[in-house]
Protein backbone atom coordinates (compact mmCIF):
# COMPACT_ATOMS: atom_id res chain seq x y z
CA UNK A 1 0.00 0.00 0.00
CA UNK A 2 0.85 3.52 -0.77
CA UNK A 3 0.92 6.23 0.90
CA UNK A 4 1.16 9.88 -0.73
CA UNK A 5 3.48 12.32 1.27
CA UNK A 6 0.83 14.63 0.97
CA UNK A 7 -1.79 12.42 2.47
CA UNK A 8 0.74 13.65 5.69
CA UNK A 9 0.47 17.32 5.75
CA UNK A 10 -2.20 17.59 8.65
CA UNK A 11 -1.42 21.02 9.15
CA UNK A 12 -3.26 21.22 5.11
CA UNK A 13 -6.37 20.52 7.19
CA UNK A 14 -9.33 22.06 7.76
CA UNK A 15 -8.99 23.61 11.32
CA UNK A 16 -12.46 22.60 11.92
CA UNK A 17 -12.05 19.13 10.65
CA UNK A 18 -10.01 19.20 13.22
CA UNK A 19 -12.60 20.05 16.07
CA UNK A 20 -12.51 16.63 17.30
CA UNK A 21 -9.77 16.54 20.82
CA UNK A 22 -8.29 13.24 21.49
CA UNK A 23 -6.57 14.92 24.25
CA UNK A 24 -8.62 14.09 26.78
CA UNK A 25 -7.22 10.66 26.28
CA UNK A 26 -4.69 10.75 29.00
CA UNK A 27 -6.84 10.10 32.00
CA UNK A 28 -5.38 7.67 34.55
CA UNK A 29 -6.77 5.38 37.10
CA UNK A 30 -9.09 3.69 35.14
CA UNK A 31 -7.02 0.63 34.55
CA UNK A 32 -8.75 -2.46 35.50
CA UNK A 33 -7.44 -5.84 34.02
CA UNK A 34 -9.65 -7.85 36.05
CA UNK A 35 -12.79 -6.20 34.47
CA UNK A 36 -11.38 -6.06 31.30
CA UNK A 37 -10.37 -10.02 31.06
CA UNK A 38 -13.76 -11.12 33.19
CA UNK A 39 -16.21 -12.05 30.07
CA UNK A 40 -17.25 -10.85 26.61
CA UNK A 41 -20.11 -9.28 27.70
CA UNK A 42 -19.41 -5.93 25.99
CA UNK A 43 -18.58 -7.07 22.50
CA UNK A 44 -21.58 -9.47 23.18
CA UNK A 45 -24.37 -6.59 23.73
CA UNK A 46 -22.88 -4.54 20.63
CA UNK A 47 -23.00 -7.33 18.35
CA UNK A 48 -26.91 -8.39 19.13
CA UNK A 49 -27.89 -5.09 18.66
CA UNK A 50 -26.39 -5.25 15.51
CA UNK A 51 -29.18 -6.32 12.95
CA UNK A 52 -29.22 -3.92 10.14
CA UNK A 53 -33.46 -4.47 10.55
CA UNK A 54 -33.93 -4.02 14.02
CA UNK A 55 -33.80 -1.32 16.89
CA UNK A 56 -30.90 -1.49 18.99
CA UNK A 57 -31.42 -3.10 22.26
CA UNK A 58 -28.03 -2.55 24.71
CA UNK A 59 -25.94 -1.03 22.43
CA UNK A 60 -26.65 2.76 22.98
CA UNK A 61 -26.64 2.65 27.27
CA UNK A 62 -22.66 3.11 27.36
CA UNK A 63 -20.94 3.57 30.56
CA UNK A 64 -21.25 6.88 32.60
CA UNK A 65 -19.10 9.27 31.34
CA UNK A 66 -15.89 10.83 32.52
CA UNK A 67 -15.62 14.18 33.49
CA UNK A 68 -12.09 14.04 31.59
CA UNK A 69 -14.27 13.93 28.35
CA UNK A 70 -13.78 16.57 25.92
CA UNK A 71 -17.14 17.23 23.64
CA UNK A 72 -16.74 17.19 19.94
CA UNK A 73 -16.22 20.66 18.91
CA UNK A 74 -13.93 21.90 21.77
CA UNK A 75 -11.07 23.50 20.41
CA UNK A 76 -8.79 21.52 19.11
CA UNK A 77 -6.07 19.82 19.56
CA UNK A 78 -4.16 18.17 16.34
CA UNK A 79 -5.31 14.47 16.82
CA UNK A 80 -2.84 13.87 14.38
CA UNK A 81 0.24 14.47 16.20
CA UNK A 82 1.31 11.28 18.16
CA UNK A 83 1.41 11.95 22.12
CA UNK A 84 5.07 12.75 23.33
CA UNK A 85 6.38 9.22 24.56
CA UNK A 86 8.53 8.93 28.04
CA UNK A 87 11.14 7.69 26.40
CA UNK A 88 10.79 4.48 27.34
CA UNK A 89 11.10 2.16 23.86
CA UNK A 90 10.20 -1.68 24.05
CA UNK A 91 11.64 -3.07 20.76
CA UNK A 92 9.83 -6.64 19.15
CA UNK A 93 11.57 -8.82 17.03
CA UNK A 94 14.21 -11.29 15.93
CA UNK A 95 17.25 -10.65 18.15
CA UNK A 96 15.42 -7.79 20.11
CA UNK A 97 14.48 -7.77 23.96
CA UNK A 98 10.49 -9.09 23.34
CA UNK A 99 10.01 -11.44 20.75
CA UNK A 100 6.84 -10.86 19.98
CA UNK A 101 4.43 -7.96 19.99
CA UNK A 102 2.45 -8.50 23.29
CA UNK A 103 5.78 -9.67 25.48
CA UNK A 104 6.18 -5.75 25.36
CA UNK A 105 2.61 -4.46 25.19
CA UNK A 106 1.84 -6.45 28.60
CA UNK A 107 5.46 -5.01 29.96
CA UNK A 108 5.10 -1.29 28.67
CA UNK A 109 4.47 1.41 31.09
CA UNK A 110 2.33 4.21 30.61
CA UNK A 111 3.90 6.71 27.91
CA UNK A 112 6.10 4.19 26.53
CA UNK A 113 6.19 2.98 22.60
CA UNK A 114 6.43 -0.09 21.24
CA UNK A 115 8.13 -0.99 18.04
CA UNK A 116 7.61 -3.88 16.13
CA UNK A 117 9.63 -5.45 13.70
CA UNK A 118 8.45 -6.02 10.27
CA UNK A 119 10.77 -9.22 9.57
CA UNK A 120 8.72 -11.53 11.02
CA UNK A 121 4.90 -12.68 10.93
CA UNK A 122 3.91 -13.08 14.53
CA UNK A 123 1.30 -15.64 14.54
CA UNK A 124 -0.95 -16.41 17.27
CA UNK A 125 0.02 -13.77 19.54
CA UNK A 126 -2.73 -12.12 21.70
CA UNK A 127 -3.08 -10.48 24.23
CA UNK A 128 -5.24 -7.19 26.52
CA UNK A 129 -2.77 -4.69 27.64
CA UNK A 130 -3.67 -1.72 29.71
CA UNK A 131 -0.94 1.13 30.08
CA UNK A 132 -2.10 4.72 29.48
CA UNK A 133 -0.68 6.25 26.42
CA UNK A 134 0.91 3.61 24.50
CA UNK A 135 2.28 4.23 21.12
CA UNK A 136 2.53 1.13 19.01
CA UNK A 137 4.49 1.34 15.84
CA UNK A 138 5.97 -0.79 13.31
CA UNK A 139 8.83 -0.26 12.14
CA UNK A 140 11.08 -1.34 9.06
CA UNK A 141 8.39 -1.92 6.90
CA UNK A 142 4.43 -3.24 8.35
CA UNK A 143 4.44 -5.77 10.45
CA UNK A 144 2.10 -8.63 9.84
CA UNK A 145 0.06 -9.77 12.83
CA UNK A 146 -1.80 -12.98 12.41
CA UNK A 147 -4.19 -14.33 15.28
CA UNK A 148 -4.13 -17.28 13.50
CA UNK A 149 -7.08 -18.66 15.96
CA UNK A 150 -6.27 -17.18 19.10
CA UNK A 151 -8.04 -14.80 21.04
CA UNK A 152 -7.22 -12.78 24.07
CA UNK A 153 -10.31 -12.32 26.77
CA UNK A 154 -12.82 -14.00 24.46
CA UNK A 155 -12.45 -10.21 22.41
CA UNK A 156 -9.90 -10.57 19.97
CA UNK A 157 -5.98 -9.82 19.21
CA UNK A 158 -5.75 -6.64 20.64
CA UNK A 159 -7.48 -5.65 23.31
CA UNK A 160 -6.83 -1.93 24.38
CA UNK A 161 -7.21 -1.50 28.28
CA UNK A 162 -5.34 1.65 28.49
CA UNK A 163 -6.59 5.10 27.11
CA UNK A 164 -4.88 7.31 24.59
CA UNK A 165 -3.14 4.41 22.85
CA UNK A 166 -2.05 5.31 19.22
CA UNK A 167 -1.14 2.32 16.77
CA UNK A 168 0.67 3.14 13.45
CA UNK A 169 1.57 0.92 10.47
CA UNK A 170 0.86 -2.77 11.72
CA UNK A 171 -1.31 -5.49 9.79
CA UNK A 172 -3.73 -7.35 11.72
CA UNK A 173 -5.35 -10.50 10.35
CA UNK A 174 -7.20 -13.63 11.53
CA UNK A 175 -9.17 -12.59 14.90
CA UNK A 176 -12.01 -15.25 15.12
CA UNK A 177 -13.78 -15.83 18.51
CA UNK A 178 -16.97 -17.94 20.03
CA UNK A 179 -19.11 -14.77 19.77
CA UNK A 180 -18.37 -14.35 16.28
CA UNK A 181 -17.02 -10.60 17.15
CA UNK A 182 -13.47 -11.31 17.30
CA UNK A 183 -11.84 -8.31 16.75
CA UNK A 184 -8.35 -7.27 15.42
CA UNK A 185 -8.38 -4.10 17.40
CA UNK A 186 -11.10 -3.96 21.14
CA UNK A 187 -10.92 -0.84 22.65
CA UNK A 188 -11.73 -1.17 26.21
CA UNK A 189 -9.58 2.01 26.80
CA UNK A 190 -10.66 5.60 26.44
CA UNK A 191 -9.90 7.21 23.05
CA UNK A 192 -7.76 5.55 20.20
CA UNK A 193 -5.98 7.05 16.74
CA UNK A 194 -5.16 4.14 14.44
CA UNK A 195 -3.07 5.30 11.12
CA UNK A 196 -1.41 3.66 8.68
CA UNK A 197 -2.49 -0.08 8.70
CA UNK A 198 -4.04 -2.78 7.11
CA UNK A 199 -6.92 -4.44 8.82
CA UNK A 200 -8.96 -7.65 7.04
CA UNK A 201 -10.00 -10.70 7.26
CA UNK A 202 -11.36 -10.63 10.76
CA UNK A 203 -14.79 -10.99 12.25
CA UNK A 204 -14.92 -7.33 13.39
CA UNK A 205 -12.00 -5.18 11.83
CA UNK A 206 -12.43 -2.53 15.32
CA UNK A 207 -15.03 -3.18 17.83
CA UNK A 208 -14.90 -0.16 20.51
CA UNK A 209 -16.76 0.58 23.61
CA UNK A 210 -19.87 2.28 24.42
CA UNK A 211 -18.15 4.74 26.47
CA UNK A 212 -20.02 8.12 25.21
CA UNK A 213 -16.64 9.90 25.46
CA UNK A 214 -13.85 8.25 23.98
CA UNK A 215 -12.47 10.64 20.87
CA UNK A 216 -11.66 8.12 17.70
CA UNK A 217 -9.20 9.31 15.14
CA UNK A 218 -8.53 6.58 12.34
CA UNK A 219 -6.77 7.80 9.25
CA UNK A 220 -4.82 6.24 6.33
CA UNK A 221 -6.02 3.01 6.75
CA UNK A 222 -7.31 -0.11 4.58
CA UNK A 223 -9.69 -2.25 6.10
CA UNK A 224 -10.65 -4.94 3.69
CA UNK A 225 -13.26 -8.17 4.14
CA UNK A 226 -13.87 -8.02 7.80
CA UNK A 227 -17.12 -9.53 8.80
CA UNK A 228 -18.26 -13.07 9.70
CA UNK A 229 -21.06 -13.08 7.77
CA UNK A 230 -23.63 -12.86 9.74
CA UNK A 231 -24.50 -9.26 9.30
CA UNK A 232 -23.80 -8.39 12.61
CA UNK A 233 -19.72 -7.62 12.63
CA UNK A 234 -18.37 -5.41 10.14
CA UNK A 235 -15.12 -3.87 8.37
CA UNK A 236 -15.43 -1.67 12.04
CA UNK A 237 -17.79 -1.20 14.28
CA UNK A 238 -17.44 2.19 16.55
CA UNK A 239 -19.77 2.37 19.23
CA UNK A 240 -21.82 5.05 21.28
CA UNK A 241 -18.46 6.78 21.43
CA UNK A 242 -18.05 11.12 21.55
CA UNK A 243 -16.87 11.02 18.07
CA UNK A 244 -15.17 9.48 15.34
CA UNK A 245 -12.92 10.75 12.80
CA UNK A 246 -12.29 8.91 9.78
CA UNK A 247 -10.37 10.32 6.70
CA UNK A 248 -8.14 9.30 4.03
CA UNK A 249 -9.05 5.57 4.71
CA UNK A 250 -10.01 2.88 2.18
CA UNK A 251 -12.83 0.10 3.75
CA UNK A 252 -14.05 -2.30 1.22
CA UNK A 253 -15.37 -5.71 0.52
CA UNK A 254 -17.17 -6.29 4.54
CA UNK A 255 -18.22 -9.55 4.72
CA UNK A 256 -22.02 -9.39 4.64
CA UNK A 257 -21.70 -6.23 7.07
CA UNK A 258 -21.57 -2.74 6.75
CA UNK A 259 -17.69 -1.01 5.09
CA UNK A 260 -18.23 1.76 7.85
CA UNK A 261 -20.74 1.39 11.48
CA UNK A 262 -20.56 4.22 13.92
CA UNK A 263 -22.92 5.27 16.66
CA UNK A 264 -20.56 7.76 17.88
CA UNK A 265 -21.88 10.98 18.56
CA UNK A 266 -20.54 13.05 15.82
CA UNK A 267 -19.02 11.40 13.44
CA UNK A 268 -16.30 13.27 10.73
CA UNK A 269 -16.24 10.60 8.01
CA UNK A 270 -14.49 12.63 5.07
CA UNK A 271 -11.82 11.84 1.92
CA UNK A 272 -12.47 8.31 2.02
CA UNK A 273 -12.95 5.45 -0.13
CA UNK A 274 -15.54 3.11 0.28
CA UNK A 275 -15.81 0.29 -2.27
CA UNK A 276 -15.68 -3.27 -3.34
CA UNK A 277 -14.41 -5.21 -6.03
CA UNK A 278 -16.76 -6.31 -8.53
CA UNK A 279 -17.08 -10.14 -9.98
CA UNK A 280 -13.87 -11.85 -11.41
CA UNK A 281 -11.66 -8.41 -10.04
CA UNK A 282 -8.64 -8.90 -7.69
CA UNK A 283 -8.31 -6.84 -5.04
CA UNK A 284 -5.95 -6.89 -1.74
CA UNK A 285 -8.62 -9.33 -0.01
CA UNK A 286 -11.56 -11.68 -0.95
CA UNK A 287 -14.15 -9.86 -2.32
CA UNK A 288 -17.02 -9.16 0.01
CA UNK A 289 -20.73 -8.47 -0.56
CA UNK A 290 -21.55 -5.32 2.07
CA UNK A 291 -24.98 -4.27 2.91
CA UNK A 292 -24.33 -0.69 4.13
CA UNK A 293 -21.25 0.98 2.84
CA UNK A 294 -21.77 3.23 5.98
CA UNK A 295 -24.32 3.09 8.60
CA UNK A 296 -24.83 5.42 11.18
CA UNK A 297 -27.70 4.03 13.30
CA UNK A 298 -28.29 6.44 15.82
CA UNK A 299 -28.18 9.45 13.79
CA UNK A 300 -25.90 12.01 15.58
CA UNK A 301 -24.13 15.25 13.85
CA UNK A 302 -22.28 13.39 11.32
CA UNK A 303 -20.65 15.38 8.08
CA UNK A 304 -20.06 13.13 5.19
CA UNK A 305 -17.70 15.12 3.11
CA UNK A 306 -15.55 14.39 -0.16
CA UNK A 307 -15.97 10.87 -0.01
CA UNK A 308 -16.08 7.54 -3.42
CA UNK A 309 -18.84 5.72 -1.95
CA UNK A 310 -19.33 2.57 -4.50
CA UNK A 311 -21.92 -0.32 -3.86
CA UNK A 312 -20.91 -3.47 -5.67
CA UNK A 313 -23.36 -5.03 -8.08
CA UNK A 314 -23.04 -8.19 -5.83
CA UNK A 315 -24.52 -6.50 -2.09
CA UNK A 316 -26.82 -7.34 0.64
CA UNK A 317 -28.30 -4.23 1.04
CA UNK A 318 -29.09 -1.66 -1.64
CA UNK A 319 -28.95 1.46 0.46
CA UNK A 320 -25.74 2.99 0.22
CA UNK A 321 -25.41 6.09 3.56
CA UNK A 322 -28.16 4.69 6.20
CA UNK A 323 -28.66 7.20 8.75
CA UNK A 324 -30.75 7.07 11.95
CA UNK A 325 -32.57 3.87 10.98
CA UNK A 326 -32.50 2.39 14.40
CA UNK A 327 -32.66 5.67 16.88
CA UNK A 328 -32.60 9.28 17.04
CA UNK A 329 -30.26 8.53 20.27
CA UNK A 330 -27.67 10.68 19.85
CA UNK A 331 -28.23 14.14 20.52
CA UNK A 332 -27.64 15.78 16.99
CA UNK A 333 -30.11 14.49 14.41
CA UNK A 334 -28.09 16.44 11.29
CA UNK A 335 -26.74 15.12 8.53
CA UNK A 336 -24.38 16.82 5.59
CA UNK A 337 -23.95 14.92 2.90
CA UNK A 338 -21.24 17.35 0.94
CA UNK A 339 -19.16 16.74 -2.37
CA UNK A 340 -19.39 13.19 -2.23
CA UNK A 341 -19.14 10.81 -5.53
CA UNK A 342 -21.60 8.11 -5.32
CA UNK A 343 -21.12 5.04 -7.68
CA UNK A 344 -24.02 2.50 -7.82
CA UNK A 345 -23.01 -0.62 -9.64
CA UNK A 346 -26.29 -2.25 -8.46
CA UNK A 347 -28.24 -2.65 -11.52
CA UNK A 348 -31.36 -3.01 -9.92
CA UNK A 349 -31.12 0.40 -8.41
CA UNK A 350 -31.37 1.00 -4.58
CA UNK A 351 -31.02 3.85 -2.23
CA UNK A 352 -28.09 6.30 -1.73
CA UNK A 353 -28.97 8.39 1.05
CA UNK A 354 -31.53 6.37 3.47
CA UNK A 355 -32.51 8.66 6.55
CA UNK A 356 -34.31 6.96 9.29
CA UNK A 357 -38.32 8.25 9.41
CA UNK A 358 -37.82 9.26 13.09
CA UNK A 359 -35.30 11.91 11.80
CA UNK A 360 -37.03 15.05 11.91
CA UNK A 361 -34.42 17.26 10.90
CA UNK A 362 -33.73 17.64 7.05
CA UNK A 363 -30.45 16.46 5.55
CA UNK A 364 -28.17 18.85 3.98
CA UNK A 365 -27.41 16.89 0.51
CA UNK A 366 -25.60 19.08 -1.77
CA UNK A 367 -22.83 19.06 -4.33
CA UNK A 368 -22.98 15.73 -4.84
CA UNK A 369 -22.56 12.75 -7.83
CA UNK A 370 -25.16 10.39 -8.12
CA UNK A 371 -24.11 7.39 -10.63
CA UNK A 372 -26.37 4.97 -11.54
CA UNK A 373 -29.75 4.05 -10.87
CA UNK A 374 -31.64 4.59 -7.41
CA UNK A 375 -33.64 6.67 -5.22
CA UNK A 376 -30.87 9.83 -3.92
CA UNK A 377 -32.34 10.06 -0.98
CA UNK A 378 -36.01 8.64 1.20
CA UNK A 379 -36.33 11.97 3.29
CA UNK A 380 -39.04 14.26 1.66
CA UNK A 381 -38.04 17.26 4.06
CA UNK A 382 -34.37 16.49 2.82
CA UNK A 383 -32.72 19.88 1.23
CA UNK A 384 -30.97 18.89 -1.99
CA UNK A 385 -28.82 21.48 -3.68
CA UNK A 386 -26.83 21.12 -6.67
CA UNK A 387 -26.30 17.56 -7.23
CA UNK A 388 -25.85 16.18 -10.46
CA UNK A 389 -27.47 12.10 -11.03
CA UNK A 390 -26.63 10.17 -14.02
CA UNK A 391 -26.33 6.98 -15.15
CA UNK A 392 -22.76 7.18 -16.54
CA UNK A 393 -21.23 10.37 -15.18
CA UNK A 394 -18.18 11.82 -17.65
CA UNK A 395 -15.58 10.65 -15.25
CA UNK A 396 -11.85 11.07 -16.66
CA UNK A 397 -11.69 6.76 -16.35
CA UNK A 398 -14.47 5.42 -14.18
CA UNK A 399 -13.16 1.90 -14.51
CA UNK A 400 -9.82 2.68 -13.00
CA UNK A 401 -11.54 5.23 -10.49
CA UNK A 402 -10.20 8.58 -11.65
CA UNK A 403 -13.25 9.89 -10.76
CA UNK A 404 -12.18 13.66 -11.57
CA UNK A 405 -14.46 15.03 -14.16
CA UNK A 406 -13.55 14.66 -17.58
CA UNK A 407 -13.07 17.60 -19.94
CA UNK A 408 -16.61 19.74 -20.64
CA UNK A 409 -18.26 17.48 -18.39
CA UNK A 410 -21.97 18.97 -16.93
CA UNK A 411 -20.74 18.75 -13.17
CA UNK A 412 -17.28 20.85 -13.59
CA UNK A 413 -17.96 24.24 -11.89
CA UNK A 414 -21.63 23.04 -11.28
CA UNK A 415 -21.60 23.15 -7.41
CA UNK A 416 -22.80 25.63 -5.03
CA UNK A 417 -20.80 26.87 -1.81
CA UNK A 418 -22.07 25.15 1.23
CA UNK A 419 -20.95 27.14 3.82
CA UNK A 420 -21.59 26.12 7.57
CA UNK A 421 -22.78 23.42 9.46
CA UNK A 422 -25.12 24.54 12.82
CA UNK A 423 -22.13 23.61 14.89
CA UNK A 424 -20.04 26.65 12.31
CA UNK A 425 -18.18 24.01 10.99
CA UNK A 426 -17.46 24.80 7.30
CA UNK A 427 -18.51 22.17 4.82
CA UNK A 428 -16.80 22.61 1.95
CA UNK A 429 -13.94 19.34 1.20
CA UNK A 430 -10.74 20.93 1.74
CA UNK A 431 -8.82 17.80 0.38
CA UNK A 432 -9.68 14.90 -1.74
CA UNK A 433 -8.92 10.88 -1.44
CA UNK A 434 -5.72 9.53 -3.14
CA UNK A 435 -6.07 5.79 -3.66
CA UNK A 436 -4.50 4.06 -1.42
CA UNK A 437 -5.45 5.51 1.88
CA UNK A 438 -3.92 9.13 0.91
CA UNK A 439 -5.28 12.65 0.17
CA UNK A 440 -4.17 15.34 -1.42
CA UNK A 441 -5.78 19.36 -0.77
CA UNK A 442 -8.55 19.54 -3.44
CA UNK A 443 -7.54 22.65 -6.25
CA UNK A 444 -9.35 25.41 -6.38
CA UNK A 445 -10.33 25.87 -9.80
CA UNK A 446 -12.90 28.46 -11.22
CA UNK A 447 -16.40 27.76 -8.86
CA UNK A 448 -16.32 24.37 -6.88
CA UNK A 449 -16.97 20.93 -8.46
CA UNK A 450 -19.96 18.79 -8.19
CA UNK A 451 -17.92 15.16 -6.30
CA UNK A 452 -15.57 14.28 -4.65
CA UNK A 453 -12.73 15.73 -7.04
CA UNK A 454 -12.05 18.94 -8.65
CA UNK A 455 -10.88 19.28 -12.38
CA UNK A 456 -7.95 21.84 -12.37
CA UNK A 457 -8.32 23.55 -15.99
CA UNK A 458 -5.73 22.36 -18.84
CA1 LIG B 1 -25.33 -1.37 0.08
CA1 LIG C 1 -14.17 24.07 -10.56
Amino acid sequence: MKHHILALKKELLLPALLGFSVAACGGGGQVQPGAANSDGAGSDALAKADVSDSLGTNAGTGKTGKSSASPAGTPATNPASTPAATGTVLAVGPGKKYAAPCQALVAAPNGATVEIDASVTYSGDVCAFYANNLTIRGVNGRPKIDAAGRNAAGKGTWVVGGNGTVIENVELFGAKVPDRNGAAIRLDGVGLTLRNSFIHDNENGILTNNDGISDIVIEHTEFGHNGYGDGRSHNLYVGSVNSLTFRYNFSHDANVGHNLKSRAKTNLIAYNRFSSTAAGETGSTASGQPSYEIDLPDAGTSYVIGNVIEQPAANQNSTMLAYGEESTSNPGKDLYVINNTFLNDYGSGGTFIYVGDAVATPAAIQNNVFAGTGTVVNQAAAVQTTNYKAANPAFVDRKNYDLHPAPGAPFINAGSQPGNAASGMPLAPAMQYVHVAGGQPRPASGNIDIGAYEAVAP
